[in-house]
């Protein structure tokens, strides 16, 4: 089998997921780092078609959208499984995926990081009334993840692609401190991302924010 290439930047934490998961199951691969400038030539649409990043590129095949990516890495490579055995828990494993993308990353990364974070870190000023109403609009979403952690993982007791893509979003919510005091609020939630982060996977994967400039978020 071919060595996969995978393109992205290291911050995006849909790129991150894929870098985890291909460290945990100890996969030999290359990083190609692409720029946003790199998405918009027209070449980029061969890669990916919506222009988005990660992409992975294995025996000559092409696949895009970060959660396909996770899949085939799994099933596709040794290094043991990261999806459950039983048809419930793996519902429960694209069920926890699922409001990683659509309740969760929205207002974590869209609004909380890229305001109290981002911004600033680019010379910006951080819109206070958008973190205000995002730390409301979150909180509720992150006491379900917190009743729902009775056990060390997402689903179960072994690490699957839930927790491999939805602790990601949730440790850049926390470089905001409204974002780690709705971690440290919430104790089971704390205790699970704090195992995973010190996982080496996730050490290796930790990059500083980037300072790619304003017109990103404009
Ligand atoms: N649904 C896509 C989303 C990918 C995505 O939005 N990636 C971001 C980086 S985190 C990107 O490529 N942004 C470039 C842009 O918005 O122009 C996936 O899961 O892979």
């Amino acid at each position: 089998m071919d060595r996969p290439q995978l393109y992205g930047w290291a911050f995006s934490n849909y790129v991150r997921a894929v870098r985890i998961l291909l460290l945990e199951k100890k996969v030999d691969y290359h990083f190609e780092t692409v720029t946003f400038q790199d998405l918009t030539v027209d070449d980029f649409t061969r890669l990916h078609p919506f222009r988005r990043v990660p992409v992975l590129v294995h025996d000559r095949k092409i696949i895009y959208e970060s959660q396909a990516i996770l899949h085939y890495i799994d099933e596709s490579f040794d290094g043991g499984s990261f999806q459950p055995k039983t048809p419930l828990e793996r519902a429960r494993m694209h069920q926890w995926m699922s409001v990683t993308v659509s309740y969760i990353q929205p207002i974590a990364i869209g609004q909380i990081f890229v305001q109290r974070v981002y911004i600033p870190e680019n010379g910006g000023q951080a819109d206070e009334g958008t973190i205000k109403r995002a730390v409301t609009a979150i909180a509720s979403h992150l006491d379900v993840v917190e009743t729902a952690l009775t056990q060390a993982y997402l689903v179960g007791d072994s690490i699957t692609l839930a927790d491999i893509f939805m602790a990601p979003v949730l440790l850049s919510m926390k470089l905001a401190p409204e974002g780690e005091q709705l971690i440290n609020s919430r104790p089971r939630l704390k205790t699970w991302l704090e195992q995973l982060a010190k996982r080496p996977s996730f050490v290796e994967t930790a990059v500083p924010v980037p300072k790619f400039g304003l017109e990103l978020v404009a």
